[in-house]
């Protein structure tokens, strides 16, 4: 087949490249190797910055999004048996919006099916060739068949673990990373939310989340050991750990109620640069990974494929030089919310060993974040997201 742009991976990030690429009338096929119903049904991150709402909903689809989507203006940080609210849009004039990944998927696979385009989805032997070539190669095995998709482009969009980035040769990227001493274990409970807003705690015995995902389901995280065996975690000690953790003296109790998922979140900070070999983009996880303590992950995938669009948009127009454009400008936002989300990640998190000169550097930036407007201001204006491509933050 032929094709301009040959994107691997059906998660957010090639899914709205194809749909941005789609609006531009560029012509893409996307290939994925797990089923339809795995890919819909993966729980992964929950916050929208809005920028990503912005842009889903000026592209035409964020119509469920604007109608299920939860609008928040303020965060909670909870320490020392208090709780502190960031109140996000009076400090920046932005709010976030919680609405799982999993519905931006489904979104966006309906949205590019409606529209008439194709999802190849349970591909295999997925081979990545030519790359350094005007006219790069994507083989793959779909339904018993081999095919080759002669494209001018391809677009890595298959996520930290996927074939295109071990596609380029040893040596043509830099690789950047960083390991932390823990991991997250998160569940999804059937328990109607206890509170209006996100609440991420500080507590001797690890670091704990409140989020949710509509008025009955809330999304819990806890702190555990990177190696954890979530078998040892019964719902019982993870409901007794999520109350030491997140209930301070004022009173507000957390609702238990039915685990319906429960899984583990490994914490890496990683940067493969530049996120280009020739004709091979890569975006999202498939260059860059953060710990979801920013909430940034997945924002981060939008923002690489809206800057892809752009140029692979402005090549088209006669541009060439608009490619060389893509790496340093997503670069600068990967780098950003880099450091944003290991700063939160430091901040909020038992080192696990017995630091007590670590433990007073996390309450003294604690109690400054949350008693200094400007302090605040910066923590609000990372987490709300700040304006694509560097604009003024306010
Ligand atoms: P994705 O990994 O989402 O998508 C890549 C796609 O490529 C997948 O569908 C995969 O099946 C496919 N693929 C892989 N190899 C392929 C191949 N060889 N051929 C074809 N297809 C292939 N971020 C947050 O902000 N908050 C969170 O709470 C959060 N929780 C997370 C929990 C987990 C377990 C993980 C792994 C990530 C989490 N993230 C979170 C980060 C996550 O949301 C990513 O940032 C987001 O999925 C990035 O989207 P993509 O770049 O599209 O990559
Ligand atoms: C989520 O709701 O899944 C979520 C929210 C905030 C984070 C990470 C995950 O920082």
């Amino acid at each position: 087949m032929r094709t301009q742009v040959g994107i691997v991976g059906a998660g957010p990030a090639g899914l709205l490249l194809a749909h941005l690429l789609r609006r531009a009338g560029i012509d893409c096929v996307v290939i994925e190797n797990q089923t339809r119903q795995h890919v819909e049904e993966r729980v992964r991150a929950g916050v929208l910055e809005q920028g990503t709402v912005d842009l889903l909903t000026a592209s035409g689809v964020g119509e469920r999004l604007r109608r299920e989507g939860l609008v928040h203006h303020g965060i909670e940080l909870r320490f020392s048996g208090e709780s502190h609210r960031i109140a996000l849009t009076d400090l920046t004039g932005r709010s976030i919006t919680v609405y799982g990944q999993q519905e931006v998927v489904k979104d966006l696979i309906a949205a590019r099916l409606a529209a008439g385009g194709e999802i190849h989805f349970e591909v295999s032997d997925v081979k990545l060739s030519g790359l350094e070539s005007t006219a790069p190669e994507l083989r793959f095995v779909h339904r018993g068949h081999a095919h080759v998709a002669d494209c001018d482009f391809i677009a890595g969009c298959d996520g930290f673990h996927g074939v295109s980035r071990r596609s380029i040769p040893a040596g043509a990227v830099a690789e950047f990373s960083r390991g932390y001493p823990f991991a997250w274990l998160g569940i999804l409970a059937a328990a109607p939310p206890t509170s209006p807003e996100l609440v991420y705690a500080y507590h001797e015995h690890g670091f704990a989340l409140y989020s949710m995902r509509s008025p009955a389901i809330t999304r819990l995280y806890l702190q555990c050991a990177p190696d954890e065996d979530l078998s040892r975690w019964s719902e019982a000690r993870i409901w007794g750990e999520l109350h030491a953790r997140l209930e301070t003296g004022g009173g507000w109790r957390l609702a238990e109620g039915d685990v319906l998922q429960k899984g583990g979140t490994p914490m890496r900070s990683y940067v493969s640069e530049p996120m280009r070999f020739g004709r091979l983009f890569l975006a999202g996880d498939a260059a860059h990974i953060v710990p979801p303590t920013g909430a940034k992950g997945m924002n981060l995938a939008v923002n690489d494929v809206r800057v892809l669009a752009e140029v692979l948009t402005a090549f088209y127009a006669g541009r060439k030089e608009a490619l060389d454009e893509y790496s340093p400008r997503c670069l600068e936002r990967v780098w950003r919310a880099e450091h944003f989300s290991w700063w939160m990640t430091s901040m909020l998190h038992r080192a696990g060993t017995d630091d007590p000169f670590h433990e007073r550097l996390q309450l003294a930036q604690l109690k400054y974040v949350t008693s200094s407007r400007a302090a605040a201001t910066g923590l609000a204006e990372n987490y709300v997201g700040l304006p694509f491509d560097g604009g003024p933050s306010q």
